[in-house]
């Protein structure tokens, strides 16, 4: 068995998805970044332009890095391992399912900080580094690159049997790729196998995108996704024909994943009324949201995205 064969075997264990490794080297898609930057895409996500330049190479998160291993986790997990912290509430603002548990971040980064000691207590002259999403990485190029998926017309890696209800975590490291495949034997490999093109002639999640946030060249324009107004913009301001449209998503919109014939059921939305969104104090938001999504987003801005769909 391969040490990758191994680490695969904690991984299923630790309740990841799939597991998968490739070379270190120049990112390929790091051109495409750059001219989605350059059109305007990011609207203002300005981190992404400050750490532009380093995604031209993993080298730049860990020095002398050789491979990445990626980890899968389904929104599937996420949700059955980590309850909803709200109450069942019948009607009110639309919460995307993983806001309301454990942060997905938080999550991956144990279970790969798992692998991480597996191997450090191995190798202890290797160096090894774990990052979900903060550091600078075209993380679903190296996903791709680890045979973990494709990129869908929703812009999503959708792993073959997950899909594109899925979050990547990273472990980078000084081990070769030749390290951590050697001694496997191929026939052991039972890898679901990745669609060349997920998505065919099919159009679903461009047709259910409620303001046209989706292109197709497989680009996303953050300036028109409810998933940038309503996590990422640090504004009061939202343009009319973007709030109209928030169709009651109070944090997130997931309807480029729902529709996909790729995603198996995902749990409904969670549901707060606005007046209690309105209505919450610092020192009620804190006790129940402390380690979701909805904390790193804070009360003040939640309250803003409840007066928009009023
Ligand atoms: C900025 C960002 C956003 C922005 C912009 C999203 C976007 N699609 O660009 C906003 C706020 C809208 C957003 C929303 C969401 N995000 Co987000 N986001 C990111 C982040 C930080 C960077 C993405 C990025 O670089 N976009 C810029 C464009 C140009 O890049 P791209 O679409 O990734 O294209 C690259 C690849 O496709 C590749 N590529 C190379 N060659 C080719 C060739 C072809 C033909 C194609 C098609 C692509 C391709 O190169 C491109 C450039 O690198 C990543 C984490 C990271 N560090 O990478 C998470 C990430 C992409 N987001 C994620 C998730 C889960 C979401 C949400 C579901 C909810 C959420 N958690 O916020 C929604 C989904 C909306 C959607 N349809 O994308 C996951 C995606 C997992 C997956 N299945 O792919 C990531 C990987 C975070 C993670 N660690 O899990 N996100």
């Amino acid at each position: 068995m391969s040490l990758l064969q191994e680490l695969r075997a904690s991984a299923e264990k630790l309740g990841l998805t799939d597991l998968g490794a490739a070379a270190a080297g120049p990112a390929q898609g790091y051109e495409r970044f750059r001219a989605w930057l350059e059109e305007g895409n990011a609207a203002r996500m300005t981190y992404l332009e400050r750490g532009a330049e380093a995604r031209r190479h993993p080298e730049s998160v860990l020095p002398r890095v050789r491979s990445l291993l990626v980890g899968v986790l389904s929104l599937k997990t996420l949700v059955d391992e980590n309850p909803s912290v709200l109450p069942p509430y019948p009607s009110g603002g639309a919460i995307v399912p993983y806001a309301v548990r454990r942060d997905y971040h938080t999550v991956l980064k144990e279970k790969l900080h798992a692998l991480r000691a597996q191997l450090a207590e191995r190798f202890p002259g290797e160096r090894f580094r774990v990052c979900v999403d903060s550091a600078p990485l075209l993380e679903k190029e190296w996903a791709h690159r680890s045979g973990l998926g494709s990129y869908g017309r929703n812009t999503l890696l959708i792993h073959p049997t997950a899909g594109p209800a899925v979050f990547l975590g990273f472990l980078l490291t000084t081990l070769s790729l030749e390290e951590l495949e050697s001694g496997g034997d191929p026939a052991d490999e039972q890898r679901p196998s990745v669609l060349t093109d997920p998505c065919g002639g099919c159009r679903r999640c461009l047709d259910a995108c409620p303001t046209g946030a989706l292109r197709e060249n497989r680009t996303l324009d953050a300036r028109r996704c409810l998933n940038y107004w309503n996590i990422e913009h640090p504004g009061d301001d939202i343009p009319e024909d973007i709030r109209v449209r928030l169709g009651g998503c109070l944090f997130g919109c997931d309807r480029c994943q729902r529709v996909c014939p790729h995603c198996g059921a995902l749990p409904p939305p969670a549901r707060v009324p606005l007046e209690t969104v309105e209505k919450m104090t610092p020192e009620e938001f804190q006790p129940l949201f402390t380690g979701t999504p909805l904390a790193r987003l804070g009360l003040e801005r939640l309250q803003r995205n409840a007066r928009w769909l009023r």
